[in-house]
């Protein structure tokens, strides 16, 4: 018998590159190799499979083209049920302190020496696989950190809460928002009758609606839009006290949305909008960063607001708990293989490390069913675990034997636990040493298919939400109402949608009453489906604390400012002016941004004065909603020659139409002028002045260059000017 070693196992530790070394073992590069059949035997030929007779039947015995058909027939795994579109992305996670020592364990959020590889994955959740970006929906932001304690999922979304309060619904949920099922139309969308039936006969799903009908639904790109784990978690510290938590992740870049016109273009012209965006800016060095931050509550606490902390349908609004800045996370690598990494990676809620844990929502408790369910689904195996992307950095030993594609070894006779024979090992790991142990909540009560009464408040977030957005916000909020109700052919259907919306707000029903064809005031009224009964929380949190307004919830109240990462079109043909547009352009590159040159043709354009520059894109492979600004320079030819392309003149048309910054300078005023830019007053083409109005920037062709740079650049840096939907209509 072996000697029991007494020693115990040292902490495992972690750095930024822990998991992309672990990958390094299972990548492989046929770089300078000989192909091979699955056997390692060399092939010799692949072209044609093995016949008798040139012109003959194919052979059983040729083992070359049976194992690659057989590979090629196996290729497809089921997509995901929701959230089957995605994008994944490595990185890395560091908190910036110790200072949430005092609230949990986890060390990966207490230990400010320790970058922690994390593996990213944001998503669409109605559409298939192969669906569109920028449909109207929620964003998945799904987080896996691979934590020297085993991995931690983070399985957020873009909005902080979500329809339902049960996850006994979700099917329902699902099924309605999906694809009708007699003719699976439309795809990625709930514009459709079930979806609104489902939603107008569901109150609790109200203030969720208002956020899928805001801009949030929209975001301009993965890197420019928040996240939120919705739930309220628990956070466990040294001394096994609990402290209610929610998470948030902010993006450094701010978040921003489309226009709806915007999204639904480059559904059409590129579907993978948001998946080549993310692509791009990694491959470009624009690492997108995402601040985490936690807004925690005393368990003493529980009852202190007017909703209930375990309704997924609620915010904590930050001005009552304010978010609490824990540490950043930077994505910075793309995957070398789409199927083996972000198809493969299996995110679940209940991957939980000591020091974070549950709680009793119920949403949140069917997802922890529901998650390794469908993975069981997707992958056919237990041991969906064991793939490389999600096999944690920390160490497994356990008795789990068996099962399809089964890859660890497990050596020695004892798989099973008491054992003496196996040295007692793999042994168990005391709380104090990690390992982990559920949190000590007291609970009773009967068995019942109830909700608190204390979940039945469905609108006052509603209004809340509708109360803290600005003037733009609302009227992006009703036009998408407009858009998804109209599309809903029941007319009952659209009547009750609006009467909840009354109880919303009756002016924000009003409005959408008038563009959906149905009269108000509305009388029809549905009925909340829960079965829900009044007990003690219900009674505690009536007295709780509110608020009326929460700027926090308002994108454009809290955008930042930058210019980072923002394309910018060049518009030019042969006789543009060179000077300006080395100045700009140098000046647009030092603010981050990423200038291109765009033409009709590709190949090489001419200035005024004679020096070449090389088209970027030319107007069939680029059009204004790829870009968020745009620059016509200078240079009396190539504007006259633009003026005359139907092309450049709707690529700035357009441009303004989606609010985008839009600058030009001397004779380039004349194409703004063409395209129908109105409402602006522009500077005199041959002034020495600049002039900024409402994101459009002119210049005579006298001014400095430098300054109407600068002017462009603040411009950019707004990203959309929205004052100019209600002031000036382009033609
Ligand atoms: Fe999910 N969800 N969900 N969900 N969810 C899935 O798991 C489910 C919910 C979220 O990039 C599925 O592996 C139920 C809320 C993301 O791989 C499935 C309920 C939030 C992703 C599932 C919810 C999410 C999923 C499908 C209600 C935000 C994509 C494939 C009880 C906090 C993860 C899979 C990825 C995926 C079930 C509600 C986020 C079917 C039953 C709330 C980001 O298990």
């Amino acid at each position: 018998m072996e000697e029991k070693d007494n020693k115990q196992p040292k902490p495992t530790q972690v750095n930024e590159d822990s998991k992309n070394k672990q990958l390094e073992q299972y990548r492989e590069d046929g770089q300078g190799e000989y192909m091979t059949t699955d056997q390692g035997v060399r092939i010799n030929h692949t072209d044609d499979s093995l016949k008798a007779g040139q012109r003959g039947p194919t052979l059983m015995e040729d083992f070359h083209f049976r194992e690659k058909m057989t590979h090629f027939d196996h290729e497809s795994i089921p997509e995901r049920v929701v959230h089957a579109r995605g994008s994944g992305v490595h990185g890395y996670f560091q908190p910036y302190d110790d200072s949430l020592k005092k609230y949990t364990k986890a060390r990966f959020l207490t230990e400010p020496g320790t970058r922690t590889p994390v593996f990213v994955r944001f998503s669409t959740v109605v559409g298939s696989r192969g669906s569109a970006d920028t449909v109207r929906d929620v964003r998945g932001f799904a987080t896996k950190f691979y934590t020297a304690e085993g991995n931690y999922d983070l399985v957020g979304n873009n909005m902080p809460v979500f329809f339902i309060q049960d996850g006994n619904k979700f099917p329902d949920l699902v099924h309605a928002i999906k694809p009708m099922p007699d003719n699976e139309m439309p795809q990625a969308s709930a514009a459709h009758d079930t979806f609104w039936d489902f939603a107008s006969l569901m109150p609790e799903s109200t203030h969720m609606l208002m956020w899928v009908l805001s801009d949030r639904a929209i975001p301009r790109s993965f890197r420019m839009m928040e996240g939120f784990g919705v739930h309220t978690f628990r956070f466990i510290n040294d001394e096994g006290k609990a402290t209610f938590v929610k998470f948030h992740w902010r993006s450094t870049l701010g978040a921003n949305s489309l226009v709806w016109d915007e999204a639904q273009k480059l559904a059409g012209k590129d579907p993978d909008w948001l998946r080549r965006d993310l692509w791009d800016a990694i491959e470009m060095g624009d690492y997108p960063e995402f601040e985490l931050s936690v807004q925690l509550v005393p368990e003493e606490d529980e009852f202190k607001y007017d909703f209930d902390l375990l309704d997924a349908t609620k915010i904590i609004p930050e001005e009552l708990v304010p978010r609490r800045p824990v540490g950043k996370m930077v994505l910075n690598r793309n995957p070398d293989n789409f199927f083996s990494e972000t198809e493969q990676v299996a995110f679940h809620p209940g991957n939980l490390v000591p020091g974070i844990d549950v709680t009793n929502d119920p949403l949140l408790q069917g997802r922890l069913f529901s998650y390794i369910d469908t993975q069981l689904n997707r992958f056919n195996s237990t041991n969906f675990t064991e793939v490389p992307i999600n096999r944690p950095v920390a160490p497994v030993h356990n008795h789990h034997g068996a099962g399809f594609m089964r890859m660890t070894i497990g050596k020695g006779k004892a798989n099973y636990w008491p054992n003496s024979i196996g040295n007692g090992c793999p042994m168990m790991t005391p709380e104090a040493m990690g390992g982990y142990v559920h949190y000590m909540e007291k609970v009773e009560g009967h068995k019942i298919r109830a909700r608190s009464e204390s979940f039945n408040d469905h609108y006052s977030q509603a209004t809340l939400f509708w109360n803290s957005l600005t003037e733009p916000e609302k009227e992006h909020l009703v036009s998408a109402a407009h858009f998804e109700l109209g599309k809903v052919e029941r007319k009952e259907i659209r009547r009750r949608q609006v009467a909840n919306f009354y109880k919303v707000d009756p002016q924000f029903a009003a409005l959408v009453a008038a563009g959906i064809g149905v009269e108000m005031p509305v009388d029809q009224d549905s009925e909340p489906t829960g079965n829900f009964v009044k007990d003690d929380a219900s009674e505690k949190i009536k007295k709780g604390k509110s608020v009326k307004e929460s700027p926090a919830i308002s994108m454009e109240k809290n955008k930042i400012e930058t210019a980072k990462s923002r394309r910018v079109a060049i518009l030019i043909e042969d006789g543009f002016d060179y000077n300006e547009v080395m100045q700009v352009k140098e000046a647009l590159e030092a603010a981050g941004a990423h200038p291109k040159i765009i033409s009709k043709l590709l190949g090489k354009r001419v200035s005024s004065t004679g020096q070449e520059i090389e088209v970027d894109k030319h107007h069939v492979s680029a059009d204004s909603i790829m870009f968020d600004a745009v620059y016509i320079p200078d240079g009396e030819k190539s504007v006259r020659k633009m003026m005359g392309l139907g092309d450049a003149l709707h690529f700035v048309a357009e441009a303004f139409k989606h609010c985008k910054p839009i600058a030009t300078s001397g004779f380039g005023i004349n194409l703004l002028e063409k395209a129908f830019v109105v409402g602006v007053n522009f500077a005199e083409k041959d002034s020495g002045k600049v002039m900024s109005h409402s994101g459009v920037v002119t210049a005579g062709s006298d001014a400095d260059a430098g300054d109407f740079a600068d002017k462009f650049i603040e411009a950019i840096k707004k990203h959309r000017h929205w004052d100019r939907e209600r002031h000036m209509t382009p033609a």
